[in-house]
């Protein structure tokens, strides 16, 4: 049974419940769900631990992440192994996009932090300055799509700015996060620093209610991200969400269409089109809507399909495959589940799906579905494509494909969405900041931002007395 991690230890506790592979829905693991003590016992190594993090000066701290990225390196194929088993994800990806960034993730915070210049204001004779300080102990709460590469975008800021963490991996993919719990122990980190347990949401309330937890951060569904709000608001612990979305793309005439053709077929079927940054509204200028469309279809059909995380995901994707024809959708491409004639049959797969013709108002159109599906419309001018694409209560990510920079440029800055890509999609720079408007987050993590969010200035000021004149 999968152990948590408590105190630099492993401790074995909690009633056990299974993990799937999402391939063929077989068990591969059993795991112990945190209960009120396991939490607590969490908290609280957290909490001692914290003082002596905090006081190491920051170098010292970045130093720890750089061992930990070369940990991970080390660890390289365990912790692919160990994503592929629990998410289905495809060895290529794993290997160049999810582990990867994890290393790309310590390392970029450690310079980051190492080189961040304090603020000092000066005002005639009055000298203020900031100092920053950690906030504490920090819970992360992890979702299933990106499990090592979300945990580690959360844990290297957390850490570097002074905190100590309890991190909670979503039930369907504790498996790098094990892994990650050796690499800390094999790499001597202070005991209690990071503290990982595993369950299900039940688990992660019980953690984010803790009054030894000083702050939240979280990416995963708009439900949960509210319940965690209403959790934490009497304590009115600060909270970083990055949440759903119902992202748009924009392709305009003069694209260069192979490219957006390309761009899009990523941008929408990409791990399952279970990304929060995935494209789920497409919105092609008229001229090259039927060329647009007939060419989507047909890669569509030639995309490997990835499983979904669960079965309970795969029906409520498969939900909105019957909303969109009970809607009068026309299904362009897929719309059912794909037949392996191996195993693979009792695994969680769903067909890439493109679908038209529906209403911007339909349930189809508004609500984020995170499956390898889209929903095509077309739009004559650019300010209607702006306001199709604004018209949602999300607000995370958009695309634009077009050869025009001016146009670029201007529908870019008109886009309500905290992320925007020309030409192209999910191009990461870590120092960027990264987040969503609306019903899909609250802050910005990314660069200084997520060093912001893990610390609080204190405002020193200092009043020089003048020479008698
Ligand atoms: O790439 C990242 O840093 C990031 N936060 C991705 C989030 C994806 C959500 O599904």
């Amino acid at each position: 049974m999968l152990t948590h991690f408590i105190g630099g230890e492993p401790v074995a506790a909690g009633t056990a419940f299974p993990v799937h592979d999402p391939m063929t829905g077989a068990v591969i693991r059993q795991v112990g769900e945190a209960d009120p003590e396991v939490v607590d016992r969490a908290v609280r190594a957290a909490r001692e631990a914290a003082r002596d993090w905090a006081a190491l000066p920051v170098a010292e701290r970045a130093g720890w992440l750089r061992r930990l990225a070369e940990g991970i390196e080390e660890r390289f194929d365990d912790l692919v192994a160990a994503e592929i088993a629990d998410t289905g994800k495809p060895l290529d990806q794993t290997r160049t996009i999810d582990i990867p960034r994890g290393i790309a993730n310590f390392r970029a915070f450690a310079e980051i932090a190492a080189h961040r210049p304090d603020e000092a204001f000066h005002l005639s004779g009055v000298l203020s300055y900031t100092v920053r300080r950690p906030l504490g102990v920090v819970a992360v709460i992890v979702p299933w799509n990106l499990p090592f590469l979300l945990m580690t975008w959360k844990l290297a800021p957390a850490l570097v700015a002074g905190n100590t963490v309890v991190v909670k991996p979503s039930e369907h993919t504790p498996g790098s996060a094990a892994v990650f719990a050796e690499i800390c122990a094999a790499a001597g980190l202070p005991p209690g620093v990071v503290n990982i347990i595993y369950g299900h949401g039940s688990a992660g309330q019980l953690l984010v209610e803790h009054p030894w937890v000083d702050a939240v951060t979280f990416t995963g569904s708009t439900r949960t991200g509210s319940a965690i709000m209403k959790a934490v608001a009497d304590r009115v612990k600060p909270v970083s969400f990055e949440l759903g979305g119902k992202n748009a793309a924009l392709v305009f005439e003069d694209c260069d269409l192979d490219r957006a053709v390309e761009g899009c077929v990523r941008s929408v079927f990409t791990n399952g089109g279970q990304v929060c940054l995935c494209t789920e509204r497409l919105y092609v200028q008229r001229p090259i809507f039927e060329e647009f469309c007939t060419r989507l279809a047909a890669r569509a059909q030639e995309v490997v399909p990835q499983p979904m995380i669960s079965a309970e995901h795969r029906e409520k994707v498969l939900s909105y495959y019957a909303l969109a024809r009970s809607e009068g959708a026309k299904v362009l491409a897929g719309g059912g589940t794909p037949s392996f004639g191996d195993k693979r049959d009792a695994g969680y797969f769903v067909d890439p799906t493109v679908v038209t013709g529906l209403s911007e108002w339909s349930r189809f159109n508004r609500e984020e579905i995170f499956g390898p599906v889209c929903h095509v419309a077309h739009f004559d001018t650019e300010s209607e494509a702006i306001d199709l694409a604004n018209n949602s209560e999300y607000g995370l990510a958009a695309a634009i494909w077009t050869g025009g920079l001016d146009r670029a440029h201007r529908v870019a800055q008109r886009l309500e969405a905290g992320l925007v890509w020309v030409n192209t999609w999910y191009l990461r720079d870590l120092r960027t900041p990264f987040g969503g408007l609306r019903l899909s987050g609250i802050g910005r993590e990314g660069g200084t931002q997520s060093l912001d969010f893990y610390s609080e200035p204190t405002t020193i000021t200092i009043k020089m007395e003048q020479p008698d004149a």
